[in-house]
């Protein structure tokens, strides 16, 4: 097979149901997915050309669509130097498959393959994406290119549009910086009740920063525009796959219809006019298109939309230089999407656990340091979960940064953030607020080891995660 064939193959990202096994001796059946990781060069723009890691020789990698209940078989092919891992992030699957190291899932070797069986469930907009540490190498892990929309659809898909867009939001090129980067501070000013009464002034050490952006593989203005009617309902798939950053995206004159959060349909579908969206995070919305012109949809800070992080909107027969308006203040808020102030449907009955994650800070050139409970990772015996069991989870961010919290291999409600109490936002990764607190709730209902990370990947590396077992 030529490289162009291959391409040709894993853009189709198409798959059958029904995972065949074969006796000893057969050829095995040709798996349903097949993703080749290898060096990829991606033309975010024409004089920004970048070298990284990706699928299937592109970055993101293709579309994959699998049915919802069908077993699948993926091959992964490793022709990288490093071993590698593909997550299958808010998927229910079993550990050995579920792409996690510290859960136990063989890797595939360097220069190697290895084919993983599982059954896709639920339905929703899902994601892969590579799950190896990178350390103090910006070059590997989830700094790479090395990620991709999975989509399990439903025996029936309901609602119908005139157009079905994945738009994954990305920064490229990092680097290390003790400059505080992020915008999560000129964001809302949420209620802070884990704040410290004394705060740790200690030097801040190493953050990870960068200003090359894009969403897919093209910066702002350098690949084609999504083209649109008046009067076109547009579902958008919008993905955070930064290893690094939260992130805002904004339409000027539109509004975005919220369907599901991480692909879980939620009960009080709202229209909003800025989406913020954290390392992990998907959020499913619709845009009614009824203001014709020529629009920059992007991040709302000009040196990041500038720095690529956005895409054109032109409506037919409208020809004008895009237009960027900016917008009102950030109004994001989960419980807008709940049902507000309602108990959750456990009536207290589920155990708590409480997880406190505080930062370390290590000072000029050092890596900062995250400990979960006062100590550092495995946490040996200490989230040991009961079968059947439910339990509420009390997240307490006693850290100066919002954390995109994700546990694997199991869904969570969220029953109280920004000092709320909500029900029915079903979620994987939820965005813990500055010194804020958030309380999810989910029944143990899927044995094996499960990890539990922030998604910003130097903040996971160098000590923000835990690992959930079952007795
Ligand atoms: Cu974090």
């Amino acid at each position: 097979m030529n490289r162009r064939e291959f391409v040709k193959l894993g853009g189709l990202g198409a798959v059958r149901a029904g995972a065949a096994r074969w006796l000893p001796g057969q050829e095995p059946p040709k798996a349903d997915v097949t993703l080749r990781i290898a060096p990829v060069v991606v033309e975010l723009a024409p004089d920004r050309v970048i070298s990284t890691v990706g699928y299937n020789d592109a970055s993101p990698g293709p579309v994959l669509r699998m049915r919802e209940g069908a077993p699948v078989t993926v091959e992964v092919v490793n022709d990288t130097d490093v071993p590698e891992l593909v997550h299958w992030h808010g998927l229910l699957v079993p550990p050995d498959v579920d792409g996690a190291e510290e859960e136990g899932t063989p890797a595939v070797p360097p220069h190697g393959r290895r084919r993983y069986q599982f059954t896709p469930r639920p339905a929703g907009t899902r994601w892969y994406h590579t799950h190896t540490m990178a350390m103090t190498d910006l070059h590997r892990g989830g700094f790479t290119g090395q990620f991709g929309f999975l989509v399990v659809e439903a025996a029936r898909e309901p609602g119908s549009y005139d157009q079905e867009l994945f738009l994954a939001l990305r920064d490229w090129e990092p680097f290390f910086t003790s400059q505080f980067m992020d915008t999560d501070e000129q964001n809302q000013k949420w209620p802070q009740p884990e704040r410290p009464a004394m705060l740790d002034t200690r030097p801040n050490g190493l953050e990870v920063g960068a200003t090359i952006y894009s969403i897919n593989d093209k910066a702002l203005g350098a690949g084609e525009p999504i083209r649109v009617r008046q009067g076109q309902r547009v579902l958008m798939h919008l993905l955070n796959a930064s290893a690094i950053e939260n992130r805002s995206i904004a339409l000027p004159g539109h509004q975005f219809h919220v369907l599901a959060l991480d692909g879980n349909p939620v009960p009080a579908p709202n229209a909003v006019e800025q989406v913020f969206i954290g390392p992990g995070e998907r959020v499913d919305a619709y845009v009614e298109m009824n203001q014709p012109g020529v629009w920059i949809m992007g991040a709302p800070e000009d040196d990041i939309r500038n720095g690529g992080l956005g895409i054109v909107v032109e409506y037919a027969n409208q020809r004008r230089q895009p237009q960027w308006v900016a917008p009102a203040k950030p109004s994001w808020d989960y419980t807008l999407f709940g049902k507000a102030g309602t108990q959750p449907s456990t009536n207290g009955s589920a155990q708590t656990i409480d997880m406190v994650f505080e930062k370390v800070p290590r000072g000029m050139g050092q890596f900062n340091s995250f400990t979960v409970n006062g100590k550092v990772y495995p946490h040996d015996q200490e989230f040991v979960l009961k079968e059947g069991t439910r339990y509420r989870v009390v997240f307490r961010n006693r850290t100066d940064d919002a954390h995109p919290l994700h546990l694997h291999r199991h869904l969570f409600e969220v029953i109280e953030i920004y000092g709320k109490a909500t029900a029915g936002v079903v979620k994987d990764t939820v965005v813990v607020p500055v010194y804020g607190r958030a309380v999810v709730e989910f029944v143990a209902d899927q044995p094996g080891l499960a990890l539990f990370h922030c998604h910003i990947q130097h903040h996971m590396d160098f000590g923000f995660k835990a690992l959930f077992r079952y007795a």
